[in-house]
C-alpha cells in the first residue's frame, strides 16, 4: 500500500465518525470539543489533560483526536458490553484484574485482557504526556536510570530499540520489576506490564501504527525519537516512587 492509498483508506474509515479531516485548525477545534460518544456502563473515556493539538509537532492533532475519541473509545464501549455480562469487571480495580486475569470468566478472558489492557494503557499514556515540562528525569529516578542503564541517553536508546523491536503492534515501557529493579521491556498487543510478569509501569509509549502513521508513516523510529519531548517526568517520577515503595 502506498502513502496515498493508505491515507485515502484512513480518511474513508474515519470520515463517518470524524467529519473534518482536512486540517483547518478552526474546524478541528469543533471536533476536539465535541463530547465523544459514551456508552452506558461503568467505563468512561477519560478526558485528556490538554488540547488535541497540544503535543504538536511531536504528535499531531489529527492523530490525537482519532486515537482518543475512536481507538480508546472502542475499548470503553467494549468494556461496558463486557461488564453487562460480568459486572465485577466494572467494580474491581483494573490493576487487580490485570494482575490476575484468572479472575475473569474464561469465555471473556481474552476480550477483558485486550480491552481492559487497552483502556489502562491509553489512560496511562495520555496522563504521562504534557506539552511542557522538564525534558529529563531528576532525583531518585534519574539516579536509578543512570545506575541501571549507564545514563539517560543510553536509556532512551534502549527504550527506542524496544519500541522499534516490537514486531507488529504493542508498547515499549520503562518498568519496575517484581524484584524492584528498573527494566526496559516491550509488550504485544494491549498488554500492560502487569500482565504475566507483574511489572509496574514508569513510562510507556504506544507503538501501534495508529499512534504515529498519519505524521510519520512507517518511520516508527522517528516517532519514538520525537515522543521523548512529550514525556511528563513529574508523572514518571510519581509512578517510580509508588512502584518501589
Ligand atoms: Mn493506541
Amino acid at each position: 500500500m502506498n502513502r496515498r492509498q493508505s491515507l485515502k483508506l484512513m480518511a474513508g474509515t474515519a470520515a463517518a465518525a470524524v467529519p473534518v479531516l482536512v486540517g483547518q485548525r478552526a474546524a478541528f477545534a469543533q471536533v476536539a470539543m465535541a463530547a465523544p460518544a459514551q456508552t452506558d456502563g461503568p467505563f468512561k473515556l477519560p478526558a485528556l489533560g490538554y488540547a488535541y493539538d497540544a503535543l504538536e509537532p511531536h504528535i499531531d492533532a489529527m492523530t490525537m483526536t482519532i486515537h482518543h475519541t475512536r481507538h480508546h473509545q472502542a475499548f470503553i464501549t467494549n468494556l461496558n458490553q463486557l461488564a453487562g455480562r460480568w459486572p465485577e469487571l466494572g467494580t474491581m480495580a483494573p490493576e487487580t484484574i490485570l494482575a490476575d486475569l484468572g479472575k475473569v470468566p474464561e469465555a471473556m478472558r481474552t476480550a477483558a485482557r485486550n480491552n481492559l489492557g487497552g483502556h489502562w494503557n491509553h489512560s496511562f499514556f495520555w496522563d504521562l504526556m504534557t506539552p511542557g515540562g522538564v525534558k529529563e528525569p531528576t532525583g531518585d529516578l534519574k539516579a536509578a536510570i543512570d545506575q541501571t542503564f549507564g545514563g539517560f541517553t543510553q536509556f532512551t536508546e534502549k527504550l527506542n530499540a524496544a519500541g522499534v523491536g516490537r514486531f507488529g503492534s504493542g508498547w515499549a515501557w520503562l518498568v519496575v520489576t517484581k524484584d524492584r529493579k528498573l527494566d526496559v521491556i516491550n509488550t504485544p498487543y494491549q498488554d500492560p506490564p502487569l500482565i504475566d510478569i507483574g511489572a509496574r509501569a514508569v513510562i510507556g509509549v504506544d507503538v501501534w501504527e495508529h499512534a504515529y502513521y498519519l505524521k510519520y508513516q512507517n518511520r516508527r523510529a522517528d516517532y519514538l525519537k520525537s515522543w521523548w519531548n512529550t514525556v511528563n517526568w513529574d508523572k514518571a517520577t510519581g509512578h517510580f516512587k509508588r512502584a518501589i515503595a
